[in-house]
């Protein structure tokens, strides 16, 4: 594959990139010494750099790229779409067909009495609609008291002031006066960081039994909703064990809060079904979109609510809206991502040939004396890096630092795997083939030999004590 040669030569992007564009979660000493890595194009499941590099792109872009880069499909409807309708609003009694085709047919694949959808343009505003919309809810319920939400440590819900603060990252909370008010923190289930001695199906007892405690604690007419991703992503592929969910479940409905699936990273199809929802067995009242909604085609998000809240709230006028709710070329092009997902089978695919893939070439992987586990659910996993496998011992390097070694060795072997903390997270298109799962495994495993033996020249192969 030759290098793409019609742009400056790339010390000089990286340069400009230094002075002049302020990154997410990133210093500028690391733009500044290293350079950012400069994509200029992708098909598949590959990205191109401006190297010329074939790097395989583990994560899906950032968990969103379902269909996979480069589908000739999506950029026509675009261009259909703007040709035809660039822009309009959806509020003062306006709509147009894209916004209301999108809303039909993701409710058509939402669980019944879903059948509603609230348009944002992220994920992070969807999960500020959802602080509004459930609160607005209660008070239209006479329940005007019932303001407080209960989320977990180490979630991630975004990055706005709101979304973040729902977000469970005490790093993200050290910054910029977060959380707000009325948000409240429970453990998380991840059994393998903290279940100690436990049996997982005894830690996701005790751990789901944490928010009947913060329920009682602050009042069950003071809480209106539990948020949660039925399986953590951004957290660190963090599957619960398998009394989680259930017991989460009983607890909302016996308390009547509002339960809040933020579906970002597990709908459409991540997990093997159109919803985390479906494959963990929960019944949410709202659920958060963006991401694969699109694959990450054009910026667009939403919450999908229930009739009952729905009817609430619309029986008011709910004071709440952004200039490109259901944008009319990101709907457009969310819906021709939804044709590709339902005309090409992807999730029957998923469930048949990708995720027993990704599983069994993974479990080899578990093989590495590095690796202490694979967590897993579809087509997404992570596996915990550790000194001592039986003992599920963290390093005693600081957090990160291994999982950060680890990145940089895929990276440098044409393979995108993040690191959360001290995990490899894997996330890749849900059209990788068997055959790219391969070169995944050969490529990780060639990084995870390299790290190995770093951390055994530095001498970090050593437990926390
Ligand atoms: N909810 C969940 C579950 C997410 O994963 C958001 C909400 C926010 O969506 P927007 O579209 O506002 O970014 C997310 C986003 C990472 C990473 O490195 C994860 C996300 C975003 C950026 C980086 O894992 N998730």
């Amino acid at each position: 594959m030759s290098a793409i040669t019609n742009h400056m030569p790339t010390a000089e992007l990286q340069a400009l990139d230094a002075a002049h564009h302020m990154h997410p979660f990133t210093t500028n000493e690391e733009l500044a010494e290293k350079g950012a890595r400069v994509i200029t194009r992708a098909k598949g499941v590959y990205l191109t750099d401006s190297e010329g590099n074939q790097i395989l792109d583990g994560m899906a872009g950032l968990w969103c790229v379902n269909i996979g880069y480069g589908r000739p499909e999506m950029a026509e409807v675009a261009a259909r779409q703007m040709m035809e309708l660039p822009y309009y609003n959806t509020f003062f009694m306006t709509t147009h067909v894209p916004a209301i085709a999108l809303a039909q047919e993701v409710t058509k694949l939402a669980p019944e009495g879903m059948n509603n959808v609230f348009f944002a343009g992220s994920g992070s505003e969807a999960n500020d609609t959802n602080i509004r919309m459930v609160r607005t809810y209660w008070a239209e319920k006479g329940k005007p008291e019932k303001t407080h939400i209960i989320s977990r440590k180490n979630a991630y819900h975004g990055s706005s002031v709101g979304s973040g603060s729902l977000g469970g990252m005490s790093y993200m909370h050290a910054q910029g006066g977060m959380p707000i008010p009325g948000i409240h923190h429970i453990n998380q289930p991840d059994w393998w960081a903290e279940g100690g001695d436990l049996t997982p199906e005894d830690f996701g007892l005790q751990r789901a039994q944490e928010l009947e405690a913060k329920i009682l604690e602050l009042g069950e007419d003071k809480v209106a909703a539990f948020i949660a991703e039925p399986v953590q992503g951004a957290g660190g592929v963090i599957v619960p064990p398998d009394s989680y969910w259930p017991e989460i479940q009983r607890i909302c409905d016996t308390y009547e809060i509002l339960l809040i699936a933020d579906e970002v990273i597990c709908g459409f199809g991540r997990t093997g079904n159109w919803f985390g929802s479906q494959t963990m067995g929960i019944r949410p009242h709202i659920m958060t979109i963006a991401k694969g909604l699109s694959s990450g085609y054009q910026p667009i998000g939403g919450s999908i609510v229930c009739d009952e809240v729905a009817q609430v709230i619309g029986a008011t006028e709910f004071n709440h809206g952004y200039t490109y709710s259901g944008h009319p070329v990101a709907a457009a092009v969310a819906l021709e991502n939804l044709r590709i997902l339902q005309e090409e089978n992807i999730l029957d695919r998923v469930r048949s040939v990708g995720a027993p893939a990704l599983k069994a070439g993974l479990e080899k992987l578990a093989d590495h004396p590095l690796v202490g586990d694979v967590s897993i659910k579809g087509m997404m996993a992570s596996l915990p890096l550790t000194p001592h496998k039986e003992s599920r011992a963290k390093f005693a390097a600081d957090a990160g630092t291994v999982g950060y070694m680890c990145r940089e060795r895929c990276f440098a072997n044409n393979l995108v795997m993040r690191h959360v903390g001290d995990r490899m997270i894997v996330s890749p298109p849900l059209i990788i083939e068997p055959e790219d799962i391969e070169i995944f495994m050969r490529r990780a495993l060639t990084a995870l030999d390299e790290t190995y033996a770093q951390l055994k020249a530095q001498d970090l192969l050593k437990p926390a004590s």
